[in-house]
């Protein structure tokens, strides 16, 4: 059976893992948290001293999900996607949450100022959503608003039945 890819992106602290990981246990999809592969694998290239984090090693993440993505039925996470080859991905969704829920989930994180009001800079003006929409077709990218439960239910809602409509579609 075909299955569709899907990559939730957004500022970090809008609710990817959170949504990524329920969708998958609803539908059966596997979930990828590319920060954790990375971590797993070691796929890093030098060390952002201003940021204090290492750098991701873009290409290698690639060669390691290019088989996974191939078989279909993939729920990615990551807080970027302009790296991701454009045909990965059947749709896209970018989590949004308001500033000051965003600052408070990120304060909870024990975030450094500095990062703190970086990222909530970075909800502000839409980075990821303007970065989605460069890097794949417009018309695949959809924002989801991410502030409370009942946004992740109806999230979850909405996109099960796009995955089950999308499965009608591809294997009939
Ligand atoms: P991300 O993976 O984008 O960094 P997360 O899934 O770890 O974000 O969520 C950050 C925090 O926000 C976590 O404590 C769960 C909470 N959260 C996520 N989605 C939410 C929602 N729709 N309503 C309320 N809280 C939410």
């Amino acid at each position: 059976m075909r299955l569709p890819n899907i990559l939730l992106t957004g500022t970090p602290g809008v609710g990817k893992t959170t949504l990524g990981k329920e969708l998958a246990s609803r539908t059966g999809l596997k979930y990828v948290n590319v920060g954790d592969l990375a971590q797993e694998g070691q796929l890093y290239d030098g060390f952002d001293e201003e940021y204090v984090c290492p750098i991701l090693d873009e290409d290698r993440v690639v060669d390691e999900l290019e088989n996974k993505m191939k078989e279909g039925g993939v729920i990615v996470d990551y807080h970027g996607c302009d790296f991701f080859p454009e045909r990965w991905f059947h749709i896209v969704f970018v989590l949004q949450t308001d500033n000051s829920v965003l600052y408070t989930r990120l304060e909870k994180r024990g975030y450094s100022i500095k990062k703190l009001q970086d990222n909530v800079q970075c909800e502000i003006f839409q980075i990821l959503y303007e970065e989605a929409m460069a890097s794949y077709k417009p018309e695949i990218v959809h924002r989801l608003p991410s502030n409370v439960p009942e946004e992740l239910e109806s999230n979850l809602d909405q996109i099960i039945k796009w995955i089950e409509e999308w499965i009608k579609d591809n294997n009939s």
